[in-house]
Order: structure tokens, then sequence, then C-alpha cells
């Protein structure tokens, strides 16, 4: 008797590890989206990330820290124009992986440096 209610307890522990290791599979990859935040300003983008190690999903937190408005374009979507002091937010899904570039569709701030690559590995 005393035996069988050992071996509950050790099924009922190794059941509790099985479980919370599944549960935190499923939440890993629900929260797989990446966050990135981006500086815009004249003229220039710091992205706190340039890369991400695989397809997926990544939202852009674009913060103007210049004096004019900026926008920001990454993968055929685009933020509005972001006011100075203003920020914006950009989720976008990447579904393979390669080059990406980016940059601010405000005439002349691209040819002066608002561009760049984002890259999924
Ligand atoms: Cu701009």
């Amino acid at each position: 008797m005393r035996k069988s209610i050992a071996l509950f307890a050790v099924a009922c522990v190794l059941g509790g590890i099985v479980s919370v290791g599944s549960v935190g599979a499923a939440t890993q990859q629900q929260t797989a989206t990446t966050a990135v935040t981006v500086k815009a300003g004249e003229f220039f983008f710091k992205l706190s990330k340039v890369s991400i190690a695989k397809p997926g999903t990544v939202a852009f937190t674009i913060k103007n820290v210049g004096h004019i408005a900026h926008d920001f374009k990454i993968a055929g979507k685009k933020t509005a124009l972001i006011q100075p002091g203003k920020s914006a937010t950009l989720k976008v899904v990447f579904k393979k992986v390669g080059k990406f570039t980016y940059l601010c569709t405000v005439p002349g701030h691209a040819a002066n440096g608002m561009e760049g690559r984002f890259t999924v590995r």
C-alpha cells in the first residue's frame, strides 16, 4: 500500500514536469514576436537589432528623435508620418530568409542616410 502511494507521488511529479515543459514550448511559439526599437532622426535610423535568427514576426517601434517628420517602410509595410517626439509601431511578418531594405519615404531622406538592411537568417 505504502509503495503504491509512493509510485503515485512520483507519477504526479513526473506528470507535472512534463506538462510544465509543454506549456513552456507552446508559450515560446506564441511569443515569437521580436521587438525591435528604431530611433529615427536627421538623417539616420538606429535599430536595436538589425537581424533575427529565423523567419517570424517583428514589432518595430519607431521613435522620432529628430526635428522633422519621418516614416518607416519595410517589406511593403509603412507607418504613417511620425511627428518629432512621437512613436509608431509596425508589425511585420517575415516569412522567409533574406535582406529587407528599410527606409524613410519622405523625399530625399533615404538618399541622405535613412535606409538600411534588416536581415532574416
Ligand atoms: Cu525621414
